[in-house]
């Protein structure tokens, strides 16, 4: 081991810098098992997290209506039965404050809190060439001197917060999706206005239309929908789960999407039109994500797939709205299904039913300001409002990390250096940063098409590994090569480019921002795929890393 790693270093906060040999930036899902791993081979490790307690999404997406879209019995730690059997959800599908419960419930098991700095906000973290160590400074200026830097700040966790001109002069109540308080909002009798129906929006608006005075929904672009179904669970129910632990962390982290799902249906182009219907239903009836992420992989690829799969969701969406004007204002036309987040709905589209909703459309007409009263539209409409939400999403991927200055290599800075392009190494490092290892990061697959557990976990413990072979052999620094980096950037790009989704405008893309780099964030190879290549890579001694 070398000496820069002893664990036995006193650790107490004091104004001198808090000597580490790994610093862990977020105590969400990746954070704790990140901080596990480490702490387990020996490392003085702590985590970082500007909220009051752990949870990274799941503390700050506390608004009506979160839940998960991934099943709770996937969206698991799979490295311990015991952690794994330990936990019962209510129902398969579960709300936010039961998965907030459940990542405490992790961060007791494993005796987590002792090492993780609670409201405490990295602002700084800058690359020392001279010792090959980070030099991270807090928001409140407590300086930490770690080796390595592991950011485990998510995918979606840089909020859009400021977005309309006259935010400030709101009178009424406003708040993001993801700043939501912890105390309850009283909506009764009020006017709500909810602006944006991502998977974020629609769980909202599903949730508070029956408790409001009147709802008003701006929708600017429709989505295509798939209806969640989400019994409760018995003990039975939970037992049967559990008895699949092993089967299911035998398979998970090798499916195309980190689901127990894949795609299982035989090709298309092999099936008559009876036989695809029939699937497609079957997988629709399922009431998950499994139409999207488990019907034909053609969809992604072939625009007549495509088209019919796309088809088929609208004739679902139609029979559920009727209403002709909601049916041309809600249903997605210019874009494939699947070429962005599909939302899973409960009750979302019958929502517009109410006599107590109304549904702004915002295309052709757009929000050109929020006023002290309410908000008015470009052709000068004002809508008053009691209680403004904006649903109005995150700077994806990068946001989390250019929201840190973060300097490398001869005080290069990771926020302008993505200005210009977005280019990682496997999304587990950037050329220039030594040291560094980022998860969630843009160009793995941690972000879109994936259930978020399964990619993390792969992330965490390769990361955390990487640490281990270097420990043993006395190493000091690693950087992604940079012709290893451009190798995975084309081949990322490559694949990207064969599917439909860049063709799409959203977070997907960076195209909800204004002057981003347009790149699909997330790796579209597969969670299988993308482990097996980075498994290749350890396997080969860190090949494509510089260490030394
Ligand atoms: P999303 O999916 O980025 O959705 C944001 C929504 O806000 C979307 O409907 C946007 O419409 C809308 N939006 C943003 N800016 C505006 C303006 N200026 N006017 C009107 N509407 C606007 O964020 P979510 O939080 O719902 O979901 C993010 C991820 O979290 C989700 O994919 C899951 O993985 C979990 P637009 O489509 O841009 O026209």
């Amino acid at each position: 081991m070398s000496s820069v790693m002893s664990s036995s270093r006193d650790v107490g906060i004091s104004t001198a810098p808090l000597q580490l040999d790994a610093a862990v930036i977020g105590a969400g899902v990746a954070g704790l098992y990140q901080l596990y791993l480490l702490r387990k081979q020996g490392l003085t490790v702590k985590a970082f997290d500007t909220a009051s307690d752990v949870g990274g999404t799941w503390y700050w997406n506390r608004y009506p209506g979160a839940r998960f879209d991934s099943e709770g019995y996937i969206y698991q730690y799979l490295f311990s039965e015991e952690l794994y059997k330990g936990w019962s959800w209510s129902e398969k599908f579960p709300a936010q404050p039961e998965i907030e419960r459940w990542l405490h419930y992790v961060a007791d098991r494993l005796d987590l809190r002792k090492d993780i700095r609670f409201n405490t906000t990295i602002a700084s973290a800058h690359f020392d060439e001279a010792t090959g160590r980070w030099r991270i400074e807090t928001d409140q200026g407590q300086v930490i001197d770690a080796r390595f830097l592991i950011t485990c700040c998510g995918m979606l966790s840089a909020p859009l917060t400021e977005m309309f001109q006259g935010q400030d002069t709101f009178e009424g109540d406003l708040f993001h999706t993801a700043r939501w308080p912890k105390e309850p909002v009283d909506f009764a009798g009020k006017r709500v206005g909810v602006i944006g129906i991502g998977a974020t929006g629609i769980q909202v608006v599903q949730t508070i239309a029956s408790t409001v005075g009147h709802l008003s929904v701006f929708v600017r672009t429709p989505q295509y929908v798939l209806p969640m179904k989400n019994p409760t669970y018995t003990p039975a129910d939970q037992e049967a789960y559990k008895a699949k632990f092993h089967d299911l962390a035998a398979r998970i982290p090798h499916t195309f999407a980190g689901f127990e799902y894949d795609f299982e249906n035989g090709a298309w182009a092999e099936k008559t039109p009876e036989e695809r219907r029939e699937v497609l239903e079957q997988v629709w009836q399922d009431g998950s994500l499994k139409l999207w992420l488990a019907s034909f992989a053609e969809m992604f690829f072939d625009d007549a797939v495509n088209a019919e799969v796309s088809e088929f969701v609208r004739g679902k969406m139609r029979e559920e709205l009727k209403d002709p004007t909601l049916c041309e204002l809600l249903i997605p036309t210019d874009y494939g299904f699947g070429t962005h987040r599909v939302p899973l709905e409960r009750g979302f589209l019958r929502t517009f039913h109410r006599p107590n909703v109304s549904l702004v459309s915002v295309k052709d007409n757009p929000i050109a300001a929020i006023t002290p009263k309410g908000l008015r539209l470009a052709d000068g409409t004002e809508h008053a409002l009691d209680v403004l939400i904006l649903a109005t999403g995150f700077d994806a991927g990068t946001g989390a990390l250019t929201r840190i200055d973060i300097r490398g290599r001869e005080g290069r800075s990771l926020k302008e250096e993505w200005g210009r392009d977005i280019r990682t190494a496997m999304g587990l490092q950037v050329h220039g940063y030594p040291n560094l290892f980022t998860t969630a990061a843009p160009l793995a697959p941690s972000a879109a098409l994936c259930n978020m557990t399964t990619c993390l976990q792969q992330q965490a413990e390769w990361i955390s590994n990487c640490i281990a072979y270097m420990r043993e052999r006395g190493l000091q620094v690693i950087e992604a090569d940079q012709q290893f980096q451009d190798r995975w950037v084309d081949h990322h790009d490559g694949i990207a480019e064969a599917t439909l989704v860049t063709k799409t405008n959203s977070w997907y893309m960076g195209s909800n921002i204004e002057g981003k780099t347009r790149r699909l964030l997330s790796y579209i190879g597969g969670v299988g795929a993308y482990r097996q290549k980075c498994d290749e890579v350890s396997a080969g001694g860190y090949s494509g890393f510089i260490i030394r």
